[in-house]
Protein backbone atom coordinates (compact mmCIF):
# COMPACT_ATOMS: atom_id res chain seq x y z
CA UNK A 1 0.00 0.00 0.00
CA UNK A 2 1.33 3.42 -0.90
CA UNK A 3 0.39 6.85 0.43
CA UNK A 4 -0.39 9.41 -2.22
CA UNK A 5 -1.30 13.09 -2.28
CA UNK A 6 -3.46 14.33 -5.13
CA UNK A 7 -4.51 17.79 -6.31
CA UNK A 8 -8.02 18.40 -7.64
CA UNK A 9 -9.00 21.40 -9.77
CA UNK A 10 -12.09 22.51 -11.67
CA UNK A 11 -13.31 25.70 -13.35
CA UNK A 12 -16.23 24.64 -15.51
CA UNK A 13 -19.84 23.81 -14.65
CA UNK A 14 -20.90 23.21 -11.04
CA UNK A 15 -17.42 23.28 -9.55
CA UNK A 16 -18.33 22.10 -6.04
CA UNK A 17 -20.34 19.22 -7.47
CA UNK A 18 -17.39 18.31 -9.69
CA UNK A 19 -15.15 18.03 -6.63
CA UNK A 20 -17.72 15.88 -4.81
CA UNK A 21 -18.10 13.56 -7.78
CA UNK A 22 -14.35 13.30 -8.26
CA UNK A 23 -13.72 12.40 -4.61
CA UNK A 24 -16.37 9.70 -4.87
CA UNK A 25 -15.05 8.30 -8.14
CA UNK A 26 -11.53 8.31 -6.73
CA UNK A 27 -12.49 5.57 -4.28
CA UNK A 28 -12.16 3.02 -7.08
CA UNK A 29 -8.43 3.77 -7.22
CA UNK A 30 -7.50 5.42 -3.94
CA UNK A 31 -8.93 5.07 -0.47
CA UNK A 32 -9.20 8.73 0.52
CA UNK A 33 -8.09 9.30 4.11
CA UNK A 34 -7.94 13.12 4.31
CA UNK A 35 -9.48 16.01 2.46
CA UNK A 36 -8.47 19.65 2.56
CA UNK A 37 -10.84 22.59 2.59
CA UNK A 38 -11.96 23.92 -0.79
CA UNK A 39 -10.23 27.05 -2.10
CA UNK A 40 -11.22 29.44 -4.86
CA UNK A 41 -8.12 30.40 -6.82
CA UNK A 42 -7.21 32.85 -9.54
CA UNK A 43 -6.32 31.05 -12.78
CA UNK A 44 -2.61 30.47 -13.25
CA UNK A 45 -0.97 30.09 -16.66
CA UNK A 46 -3.87 31.13 -18.88
CA UNK A 47 -5.37 33.99 -16.86
CA UNK A 48 -8.38 34.73 -19.10
CA UNK A 49 -10.59 31.94 -17.79
CA UNK A 50 -12.93 31.42 -14.80
CA UNK A 51 -11.56 31.02 -11.26
CA UNK A 52 -10.82 27.48 -10.14
CA UNK A 53 -11.85 25.53 -7.10
CA UNK A 54 -8.90 23.54 -5.80
CA UNK A 55 -8.46 21.01 -3.03
CA UNK A 56 -6.01 18.25 -2.05
CA UNK A 57 -6.56 14.74 -0.74
CA UNK A 58 -4.46 12.07 0.91
CA UNK A 59 -5.12 8.43 0.16
CA UNK A 60 -3.92 4.86 0.19
CA UNK A 61 -3.53 2.95 -3.05
CA UNK A 62 -2.42 -0.44 -4.31
CA UNK A 63 -1.86 0.97 -7.77
CA UNK A 64 1.62 1.58 -9.14
CA UNK A 65 2.33 5.16 -10.28
CA UNK A 66 1.46 4.66 -13.96
CA UNK A 67 -1.61 2.60 -13.09
CA UNK A 68 -2.73 5.42 -10.82
CA UNK A 69 -2.14 7.95 -13.59
CA UNK A 70 -4.28 5.86 -15.97
CA UNK A 71 -7.02 5.57 -13.33
CA UNK A 72 -7.06 9.35 -12.79
CA UNK A 73 -7.24 9.99 -16.56
CA UNK A 74 -10.14 7.56 -16.78
CA UNK A 75 -12.03 9.43 -14.05
CA UNK A 76 -11.33 12.73 -15.84
CA UNK A 77 -12.78 11.27 -19.05
CA UNK A 78 -15.78 9.78 -17.22
CA UNK A 79 -16.52 13.27 -15.90
CA UNK A 80 -16.55 14.66 -19.41
CA UNK A 81 -13.16 16.29 -19.59
CA UNK A 82 -12.28 17.37 -23.12
CA UNK A 83 -8.77 17.80 -24.44
CA UNK A 84 -8.16 21.56 -24.64
CA UNK A 85 -5.21 23.91 -24.54
CA UNK A 86 -2.49 23.53 -21.93
CA UNK A 87 -3.48 25.28 -18.69
CA UNK A 88 -6.95 25.93 -20.17
CA UNK A 89 -10.38 25.47 -18.56
CA UNK A 90 -11.41 22.01 -17.40
CA UNK A 91 -14.29 20.19 -15.71
CA UNK A 92 -11.83 18.29 -13.56
CA UNK A 93 -8.08 17.90 -13.27
CA UNK A 94 -6.61 15.16 -11.08
CA UNK A 95 -2.87 15.40 -10.55
CA UNK A 96 -0.48 13.19 -8.61
CA UNK A 97 1.57 15.42 -6.29
CA UNK A 98 3.47 12.87 -4.22
CA UNK A 99 3.69 9.08 -4.11
CA UNK A 100 5.44 7.83 -0.97
CA UNK A 101 9.02 9.14 -1.18
CA UNK A 102 9.23 8.40 -4.87
CA UNK A 103 11.17 10.58 -7.27
CA UNK A 104 10.24 9.78 -10.85
CA UNK A 105 11.07 11.75 -13.94
CA UNK A 106 9.61 10.53 -17.19
CA UNK A 107 8.05 12.16 -20.23
CA UNK A 108 4.57 11.13 -19.20
CA UNK A 109 4.73 11.46 -15.44
CA UNK A 110 6.83 13.43 -13.01
CA UNK A 111 6.64 12.81 -9.24
CA UNK A 112 6.76 14.98 -7.18
CA UNK A 113 4.59 17.11 -9.45
CA UNK A 114 6.97 19.37 -11.39
CA UNK A 115 5.55 22.74 -10.43
CA UNK A 116 3.88 22.05 -7.08
CA UNK A 117 6.38 24.07 -5.03
CA UNK A 118 5.56 27.29 -6.90
CA UNK A 119 1.80 26.96 -6.85
CA UNK A 120 -0.24 28.45 -4.04
CA UNK A 121 -3.34 26.65 -5.35
CA UNK A 122 -1.56 23.36 -4.65
CA UNK A 123 0.43 24.12 -1.48
CA UNK A 124 -2.27 25.93 0.50
CA UNK A 125 -4.73 23.02 0.27
CA UNK A 126 -1.95 20.46 0.79
CA UNK A 127 -0.85 22.32 3.91
CA UNK A 128 -4.30 21.66 5.43
CA UNK A 129 -3.76 17.92 5.39
CA UNK A 130 0.03 17.45 5.45
CA UNK A 131 1.97 20.49 6.77
CA UNK A 132 4.93 18.40 7.96
CA UNK A 133 5.24 16.26 4.88
CA UNK A 134 8.71 16.63 3.35
CA UNK A 135 9.05 17.15 -0.39
CA UNK A 136 11.47 14.32 -1.33
CA UNK A 137 13.38 16.30 -3.96
CA UNK A 138 13.50 19.71 -2.26
CA UNK A 139 13.82 18.28 1.26
CA UNK A 140 11.51 21.00 2.59
CA UNK A 141 8.26 20.61 4.50
CA UNK A 142 5.02 21.61 2.80
CA UNK A 143 4.51 24.35 5.42
CA UNK A 144 7.96 25.81 4.64
CA UNK A 145 7.25 25.78 0.92
CA UNK A 146 3.88 27.43 1.53
CA UNK A 147 5.46 30.13 3.72
CA UNK A 148 7.90 30.98 0.92
CA UNK A 149 5.12 31.75 -1.58
CA UNK A 150 4.48 35.35 -2.67
CA UNK A 151 1.97 36.90 -0.29
CA UNK A 152 -1.08 37.34 -2.53
CA UNK A 153 -1.31 33.99 -4.23
CA UNK A 154 -4.93 34.62 -5.26
CA UNK A 155 -6.13 31.80 -3.01
CA UNK A 156 -9.14 32.22 -0.70
CA UNK A 157 -11.08 29.73 1.31
CA UNK A 158 -14.35 28.87 -0.45
CA UNK A 159 -15.74 26.17 1.79
CA UNK A 160 -14.44 24.45 4.91
CA UNK A 161 -15.45 21.03 3.65
CA UNK A 162 -17.35 19.17 1.01
CA UNK A 163 -20.24 16.97 1.99
CA UNK A 164 -20.50 13.76 0.06
CA UNK A 165 -23.81 12.11 -0.68
CA UNK A 166 -23.10 9.55 2.06
CA UNK A 167 -23.01 12.47 4.52
CA UNK A 168 -19.31 12.24 5.36
CA UNK A 169 -17.26 15.42 5.56
CA UNK A 170 -13.62 16.25 5.98
CA UNK A 171 -14.10 17.86 9.40
N1 LIG B 1 -4.67 24.21 -13.23
C1 LIG B 1 -4.05 24.41 -14.38
C2 LIG B 1 -3.75 25.74 -14.91
N2 LIG B 1 -4.07 26.80 -14.01
N3 LIG B 1 -4.98 27.64 -12.05
C3 LIG B 1 -5.57 27.43 -10.85
N4 LIG B 1 -5.87 28.47 -10.08
N5 LIG B 1 -5.89 26.17 -10.42
C4 LIG B 1 -5.60 25.07 -11.18
O1 LIG B 1 -5.91 23.92 -10.76
C5 LIG B 1 -4.98 25.26 -12.42
C6 LIG B 1 -4.68 26.59 -12.83
C7 LIG B 1 -3.62 23.28 -15.19
O2 LIG B 1 -3.62 22.09 -14.55
MG1 LIG C 1 -2.94 20.36 -13.22
MG1 LIG D 1 -3.49 17.26 -14.94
Amino acid sequence: MSIVYLALGTNQGDRLQNLRRAVQLLESAVHVTRRSAVYETAPWGVTDQPDFLNMAVEGHTKLAPFELLDALKQIERAMGRQETIRYGPRVIDLDILLYDDLILQTERLEIPHARMAERAFVLIPLQDIAPNLVHPRLQRAVSELAAALPKDGGVRKFSERITLTDGTTNS
